[in-house]
């Protein structure tokens, strides 16, 4: 065999052996390239004779034109092979359900849940929505309560207090929600329907209690307002609120300092299987506290009690979510686990209305 049959069937063979496009052009520079060894014998062509090169002349010519021409054959097989090599490796199946978009994955708290479950049953019976602050004054919090100033609850162990200022005045996290219905009374004109949904605080934390905890209480303040009405109110509440047409409920006298007469409120329940079932059964649940605001707190308030009387009440929103939804430990309520709020959440775009159902 000739040098440059030699040759050609070494660059051929290299060329066949090429797996990809890289190799491949590794080849094409190896033998086309500047000092490729096909330009070299292409180089030699001048130092020959003309009879030599008349006859070496087409033949390396010859050569470098099969070795283009297998290049090129070989670069599209190269090339279809990894476009088909990348179609499988890409291959997607497009009947695949979507992933959810964020506004779809995001969950609603049980708390907030509840809260707006609450805004919807009261707004329909012509209650507005009041907040204020959690940060209270000592005589918003108590004193225009009605409560004495010797009262266990003032006591640092059950109250968190702040620094004092430098009046002397000292601050506090408000340990309920009626500050707001105290705020709500000095300024606004009787009739008052409001409900006052928030976050309290109090110095206690164990099983069954979060130093941090909500509560939604309810204020009427009106002329003609009577026991009569109260119990009315919180009837239509339970029962919409656990969306069931019937609920027995017990009222037990009690004591608060800002209600005279002040009770406690049991609904009927059945607790003999695993959860507790409301609207049903012979077992009593305390889920509320209520009575017919003092005449003292009407005072405070700047307005005379033989001319206005009211009611209000107060429950724990923590419990009674908790009640609603089947969920057996509060402190998970407070630990922002992603997999509880994945399994006790709300879908954010099912709001509660009470035409559309409050939880479906
Ligand atoms: C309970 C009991 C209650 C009130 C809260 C209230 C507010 C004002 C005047 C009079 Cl401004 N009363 N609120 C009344 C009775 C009971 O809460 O057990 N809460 C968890």
């Amino acid at each position: 065999m000739s040098e440059l049959e030699n040759l050609e069937s070494e660059i051929l063979a290299a060329i066949a052996a090429a797996s990809t496009e890289a190799d491949l052009e590794e080849v094409r520079v190896a033998a086309l390239g500047k000092k490729g060894s096909v330009s070299e014998q292409l180089k030699t062509l001048g130092k020959l004779s003309p009879e030599e090169r008349r006859e070496m002349g087409p033949a390396i010519n010859g050569l470098k034109q099969r070795v283009g021409e297998a290049l090129g054959a070989r670069r599209e097989v190269l090339q279809e092979a990894a476009l088909n090599a990348r179609l499988e490796a890409e291959r997607i199946d497009v009947t695949l359900p979507l992933r959810a978009a964020p506004s779809e994955a995001g969950r609603i708290h049980p708390v907030s849940q509840v809260i707006d479950e609450l805004t919807a049953i009261f707004a329909d019976m012509g209650f507005s929505i009041a907040e204020g602050p959690d940060v209270e004054t000592d005589h918003l919090n108590f004193t225009a309560l009605n409560f004495p100033e010797d009262h266990p609850a003032r006591d640092m162990h059950d109250t968190f207090f702040l620094h004092p200022k430098e009046d002397g005045e000292r601050m506090l996290l408000r340990t309920h929600t009626s500050p707001v219905q105290i705020r709500t009374m000095m300024s606004q004109k009787p009739p008052i329907r409001v409900i006052t949904p928030g976050r309290t605080y109090r110095c206690d934390s164990d099983q069954t209690h979060t130093p941090m905890f909500h509560q939604v209480e309810g204020l009427v303040i009106d002329k003609g307002s009577h026991i009569g009405h109260l119990k009315w109110v919180l009837e239509e509440f339970c029962k919409a609120f656990f969306e069931v047409d019937e609920i027995k409920m017990r009222f037990r006298p009690s004591f608060f300092p800002f209600t005279e007469p002040s009770m406690e409120v049991d609904i009927g329940c059945d607790r003999s299987g695993n959860e507790v079932k409301i609207g049903e059964g012979d077992d009593w649940l305390e889920i509320l506290g209520c009575g017919m605001v003092h005449p003292n707190v009407i005072r405070n308030c700047g307005l005379d009690p033989d001319e206005y009387q009211g009611f209000a009440w107060g429950m724990g929103i923590d419990r009674i979510a908790m009640l609603k939804y089947g969920m057996p430990d509060l402190r998970a309520f407070f630990d922002a686990d992603v997999r509880w709020i994945d399994h006790y959440g709300f879908r954010p775009l099912d709001l509660p209305t009470l035409f559309g159902g409050l939880s479906r």
